[in-house]
């Protein structure tokens, strides 16, 4: 999954028609360089962003997602509300990617039982302007029993809204609500979300987790377009466990790392 993030903070170039075509382009991109999905966003989720008006999100997405599905992506649209998913499968999306798992928006649950839409549902607890202060695992079982539980309880209620468990596609949440020791964590210890008997996707591409690991101690995070070995080693553990799916920055980074894992995967125990 290719990530176009159509937000004012990933396009520095102003006005919303230059935005949008930047988007394009850079879908485009992403597509020639192998992307499967493509995920159109229009809201920011880095930790202490302020939401944007319904109608602002809609003029980000809507355009570009009518345009790159013209174009024949696979498209996802990233949005936590029900009238942005509505409108953006009305364009031309065809799953629709809930970082709140249904949590933020009371009416999504319905709207993608009714579109019969895939959904990814991503472990949430709470809006990137206060998901901090919920960054605590201290439970037996920490943060991995607790994503998994958590995840679980929303599973629950996507069956009884009526959306068919083979459409539904779980994510620990790498970076929401978490801090950088619980996102390792989740990494090291991903069987029992698997054992929910749900595919997995996980969106490790260039978060701070692995800036604060790669920077000094004492020091700031290693910049964000500097990440991109970690997270090719990341994605090899990730492609040896089968994930269902990685959401991704750099495509043609990703499909190196698991090209080559899989090359060595393929071959253990035939010699
Ligand atoms: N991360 C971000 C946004 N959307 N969606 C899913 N399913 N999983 C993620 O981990 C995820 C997401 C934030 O990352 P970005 O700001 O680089 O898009």
């Amino acid at each position: 999954m290719g990530v176009v993030n159509v937000t004012p903070d990933s396009f520095s170039d102003g006005g919303r028609y230059a935005t949008s075509e930047a988007a394009v382009a850079h879908g485009l991109r992403l597509l020639a360089d192998g992307a499967d999905l493509l995920d159109i966003g229009g809201e920011s989720t880095r930790p202490g962003a302020t939401r944007p008006v319904v109608s602002e999100e809609l003029a980000r997405v809507v355009p570009v997602i009518r345009e790159l599905a013209a174009a024949g992506a696979v498209v996802s649209v990233d949005t936590m509300r029900a009238e942005v998913a509505e409108a953006a499968l009305a364009a031309g999306a065809m799953v629709v990617n809930d970082v709140s798992g249904g949590l933020a928006d009371p009416a999504m649950l319905r709207v993608v039982a009714s579109a019969g839409a895939p959904y990814v549902a991503m472990h949430w607890r709470a809006h990137s302007d206060h998901m901090t202060d919920f960054a605590r695992y201290d439970a037996p079982g920490g943060v991995v029993a607790a994503v998994r539980d958590e995840l679980a309880a929303r599973v629950e209620a996507m069956l009884a809204a009526g959306i068919a468990a083979e459409r539904v596609v779980l994510d620990p949440g790498l970076g929401f609500a978490k801090r950088g020791e619980h996102n390792w964590e989740l990494l090291a210890d991903l069987a029992p979300l698997q054992a929910l008997g749900l595919p997995l996707l996980v969106g490790a591409s260039r978060k701070s987790f692995l800036g604060s690991l790669l920077g000094p101690d004492d020091g700031p995070p290693r910049p964000v377009d500097e990440r991109e070995h970690a997270h090719a080693a990341v994605l090899a553990h990730l492609t040896r466990l089968g994930v269902w799916g990685v959401r991704v920055h750099d495509v043609r980074a990703a499909r190196d790392a698991i090209a080559a894992t899989v090359a060595i995967a393929s071959r253990e125990g035939s010699g």
